[in-house]
């Protein structure tokens, strides 16, 4: 990595988990059984139809079983175990991809697949295999009241203040794997370079805002990432 920036963030996206396998929302296989991820992952849709919005995160958090990290989450563990500035990624991605890597430094964004939080008590808990067959809520015992830990569209992403203290104070911020389509995570690279920080977007293919960066390197993740981290 050239320069000698002190305080980095990395935002990352769906792209990052694709040569994993997981399906990424907006690319060719963008859909779910004919669902738009913003058809599905909202409030209305929960109220509306329960058992298709669970369905749709029983099925994502079965498939983590047979999913791994790929070298852009391993390149990013490595990273922030050997970077001695400050460092904070924040990833969209509710895949447990990066944990599973190693990365510390870390906030779910858009919260977690593996996670769920009760409608009565507010506590959040691990989330059972299957949601949809019932719950049980861990810490009140209520049943039935489990909704994921997904933050939906219309809804507060997770840990905005501990994002926006990390962009005022960055001086390189890194975009990976993600389309720029999703707020407020799209306008994180204009607040990063009204603070002074560089600014360096790694995707497959020129991003909705591929305009805001410094510079711009088009391709696989798992190829990318490595040789940005070197
Ligand atoms: C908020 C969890 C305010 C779900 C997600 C009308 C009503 C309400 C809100 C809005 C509205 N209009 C606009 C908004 C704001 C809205 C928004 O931005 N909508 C968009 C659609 C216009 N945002 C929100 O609602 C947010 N909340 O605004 O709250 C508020 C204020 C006060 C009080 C209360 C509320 C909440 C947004 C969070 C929604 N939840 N995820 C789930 O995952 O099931 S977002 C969802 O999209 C995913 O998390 C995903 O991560 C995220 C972004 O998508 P990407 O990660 O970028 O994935 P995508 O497929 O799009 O792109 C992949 C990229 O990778 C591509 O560029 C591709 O080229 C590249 N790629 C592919 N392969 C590779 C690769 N790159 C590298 N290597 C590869 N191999």
């Amino acid at each position: 990595m050239t320069g000698k920036p002190r305080n980095i963030v990395i935002l990352t996206g769906a792209g990052v988990s694709a040569e994993s396998g997981i399906a990424t929302f907006r690319g060719p296989d963008g859909l779910w059984e004919g669902h738009r991820v913003e058809d599905v992952a909202t409030p209305d849709a929960f109220r509306r139809d329960p058992d298709l919005v669970l369905r749709f995160y029983d099925l994502r958090r079965a498939a983590l079983a047979d999913v791994h990290p790929n070298p852009a989450h391993e390149a990013l563990a490595e990273l922030d175990s050997a970077w001695d500035g400050e460092l904070l990624l924040i990833t969209q991605n509710v895949d447990d991809l990066h944990d599973r890597a190693g990365t510390a430094r870390m906030v779910h964004m858009h919260g977690e697949l593996t996670r769920a939080f009760c409608r009565i008590c507010q506590e959040r808990q691990d989330a059972p295999p299957e949601m949809r067959s019932g719950t049980v809520c861990a810490s009140c015992g209520a049943e039935n009241t489990l909704r994921p830990d997904i933050v939906w569209f219309g809804e507060m992403p997770y840990h905005m203040a501990r994002i926006d203290s990390a962009l005022s104070s960055a001086d390189l911020f890194v975009s990976i794997g993600t389309s720029g389509a999703v707020y407020p995570a799209a306008g994180f690279v204009r607040e990063a370079a009204a603070n002074g920080a560089r600014t360096l977007e790694l995707n497959l293919e020129p991003s909705e805002g591929t305009m805001f960066f410094d510079e711009a390197r088009h391709g696989p993740a798992g190829t990318l990432v490595p040789a940005w981290v070197k």
